[in-house]
């Protein structure tokens, strides 16, 4: 079991800040439970991936970043989603594979894409968002412009080498990204200590030339202000970071997981760590909201959630041959030519 590192002094974050902070992360929280209480109605099939526990991993880093910087994730970054900006209704939708999700109902749900706030529909392959990241990133360096991109994966994609390609690229031509690992121990059912022989994730930076950092990732207040650091860094054109965020998925890798393979303890250990429980004792002590505004703030919450699941339930189905669009494919014919097609060479073109 990791331990996460001792707390450090509370950085300085404006009050304000901090409030918008906790509306996202309390936000992020009651909508992916509902989410999982969904799937358990059965009110939309396939399967549905929890980050319950690892909030603050995603949110912090994404909270203040402007529209035109571009996430890059895989599954398990609801947080993102909700922080950049994209509304309840379309992430919804997208779960639910309607046909007025943004990806039409394709793709695998908790894929989240949304084009207006520049968060990028991900790949199913591990790792494969940290080359699409990469590319962006070189995209604005080439184009002048000032835009950063972060890209978020578990501790399972830094053992894939398209990982390794991708940091090692940013890394030689200094590209503004930010590359932050959310390492919550397990790769479905892969214990991280069976993926690497390194104690921290972090120290792979060392390997590609850029800083790398290890925070407790169920510091909400540290993990955006360790993030708005390395922004700050790739905007001036100084290069990426890599930063580890030591956190833990409550539930299974997705809902049809029981997780059986995790002891109790273990469980117990970090269920206490709440990133939740522990941002409203420090917004309590801190005097910066009362109990009743956090439940006033709650209500809001769920009542905006119920209001999304009510629209996505009513939009339609994509029809079947949705599916043949936007799919890029070849042709029987040209993948198979017969005997008559001439040359006989079988083969793609
Ligand atoms: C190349 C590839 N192998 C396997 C899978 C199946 N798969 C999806 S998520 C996942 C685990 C990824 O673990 P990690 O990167 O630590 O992210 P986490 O699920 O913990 O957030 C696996 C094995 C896949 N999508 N792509």
């Amino acid at each position: 079991m990791k331990i996460a590192p001792a707390p450090t002094a509370t950085p300085a974050v404006p009050v304000d800040d901090q409030r918008n902070l906790y509306y996202a992360l309390v936000k992020t929280r009651r909508f992916d439970e509902r989410c999982r209480r969904l799937f358990k109605q059965g009110r939309f099939p396939g399967t549905y991936f929890s980050a319950v526990g690892q909030e603050a991993t995603t949110v912090g880093p994404t909270y203040g970043l402007t529209m035109r910087d571009v996430i890059t994730t895989s599954h398990r970054e609801i947080g993102a989603a909700i922080t950049k900006g994209m509304p309840l209704v379309a992430i919804l939708r997208q779960i639910y594979a309607r046909a007025d999700s943004p990806d039409k109902g394709h793709s695998h749900p908790c894929h989240f894409g949304y084009p207006a706030v520049n968060l990028f529909t991900p790949a199913s392959t591990v790792a494969a968002q940290t080359v699409v990241g990469t590319g962006m990133a070189l995209a604005f360096k080439m184009r002048r412009e000032p835009h950063v991109v972060l890209n978020f994966f578990g501790e399972g994609a830094t053992a894939r080498g398209a990982f390794h390609e991708a940091l090692n690229f940013a890394g030689v031509h200094d590209l503004p990204i930010v590359f932050i690992c959310e390492n919550n121990l397990w790769a479905e059912s892969v214990p991280a200590h069976l993926t690497s022989r390194i104690e921290r994730f972090s120290d792979r930076a060392k390997a590609y030339g850029f800083p790398g950092v290890t925070v407790d990732g169920n510091d909400l207040l540290l993990t955006h202000t360790t993030a708005r650091e390395a922004i700050v860094r790739a905007r001036a054109g100084k290069g990426p970071t890599l930063i580890e965020c030591l956190t833990y998925r409550w539930y299974g890798h997705s809902e049809i997981d029981p997780a059986n393979y995790r002891d109790a303890q273990e469980v117990e250990y970090w269920t206490a760590r709440d990133p939740v429980a522990r941002f409203e004792q420090h917004l309590d002590s801190e005097g910066i909201m009362t109990r009743a505004e956090r439940e006033a703030l709650i209500a809001r919450v769920d009542a905006e959630i119920e209001e999304a699941i009510q629209q996505a339930e009513s939009s339609p189905f994509a029809p079947p041959e949705e599916a043949l669009n936007d799919v890029y494919s070849f042709s029987p014919a040209e993948t198979f030519p017969t005997r008559d097609a001439g040359s006989g060479a079988r083969g793609i073109r």
